[in-house]
């Protein structure tokens, strides 16, 4: 769907999409959340991994304050927003391509949801986080209180909520908004090009092992223990008798395949 607020591009078997509207921070309006839609509904031919990220210097401000406001919706219609999010964030969460979202400055309120829905989340130096939402008079409404409580715990997602504070990254970092902090503020480095670098990692995986750990390790954690187990079960067959199984596994076999073990470790 051609629009202004992504700029996609594409590198071998990356993705890259970049949120585009910075001069607002990248608030995201109606047509904005489309066009997310769009893109993770049906990632170009040849994708086999996503990376998200924003120009700018902040991710994502969440909500379009300016046009929730301007536009008064009714319950009814705010709804139907927050169902438009959920659906567009959901094919991110769920659309079995693994997402690596790249973060910066702000990633705050609906910011946090859209991050929230990648499966792999690095930041910079500058990056922060907040659920400003209580304090603007509003609740979340982009998945939070499924996605990012989850990361949190709901007793975190609360108390954050509450009192509208600010986490930095380190902290961001402790209590798993972000799997990797880049840089420094003395010497930053940029989460893109470690998140291109992991990006690539990921693509040398087997491309059904990625689909399963994208697609089944959320959906099992909402099951019950007795369901997980045998969706567990399940998955792993079609996985483990899937194409690449047999020369993968020969490398093992044959002692051509890397060893696990600390980086420093290996030869
Ligand atoms: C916006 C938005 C926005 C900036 N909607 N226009 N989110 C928030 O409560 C965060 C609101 N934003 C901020 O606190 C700050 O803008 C930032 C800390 C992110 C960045 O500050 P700064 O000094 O770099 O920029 P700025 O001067 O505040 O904003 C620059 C422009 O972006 C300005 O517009 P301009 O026309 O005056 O130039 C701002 O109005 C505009 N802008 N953020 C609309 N969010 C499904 S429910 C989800 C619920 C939520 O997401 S609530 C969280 C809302």
């Amino acid at each position: 769907m051609p629009g202004s607020f992504l700029e996609i591009s594409q590198a071998g078997p990356i993705g890259v999409v970049t949120l585009n509207r910075p001069a607002k921070r990248n608030a995201l309006d109606e047509s904005a959340i489309a066009e997310i839609d769009a893109y993770f509904s049906s990632p170009p031919e040849g994708v086999r991994v996503i990376v998200m990220r924003a120009n700018g210097e902040h991710f994502c401000a969440g909500l379009d304050l300016r046009e929730h406001h301007d536009k008064a919706r009714s319950a009814v219609e705010f709804m139907r927003v927050c169902q438009a999010w959920h659906r567009a964030f959901d094919k991110i969460q769920h659309g079995g391509t693994p997402v690596v979202a790249c973060l910066q400055g702000a990633v705050v309120g609906g910011g946090l949801e859209l991050a929230s829905a990648a499966h792999v989340r690095i930041a910079d130096a500058s990056t922060y986080f907040s659920l400003p939402e209580g304090t603007r008079g509003i609740f979340t409404g982009g998945g939070a209180t499924v996605r990012t409580a989850r990361i949190l715990t709901a007793s975190r997602m609360v108390e954050m909520m509450l009192t509208g504070r600010v986490i930095d990254v380190e902290e961001g970092l402790r209590i798993g908004l972000a799997h990797y902090v880049c840089g420094t503020a003395a010497n930053p480095r940029k989460a893109f090009d470690l998140g291109l670098e992991i990006a690539r990692k990921i693509a040398s995986n087997a491309e059904l092992s990625n689909y399963a750990i994208v697609s089944s390790i959320n959906r099992i954690a909402d099951m019950s223990s007795t369901d997980g187990l045998f969706a567990e079960g399940l998955m792993a067959a079609v996985v483990q008798t899937g194409a690449d199984v047999q020369s993968r596994l020969g490398d093992f076999v044959d002692k051509r395949a890397h060893k696990v073990k600390p980086q420093s470790a290996t030869a």
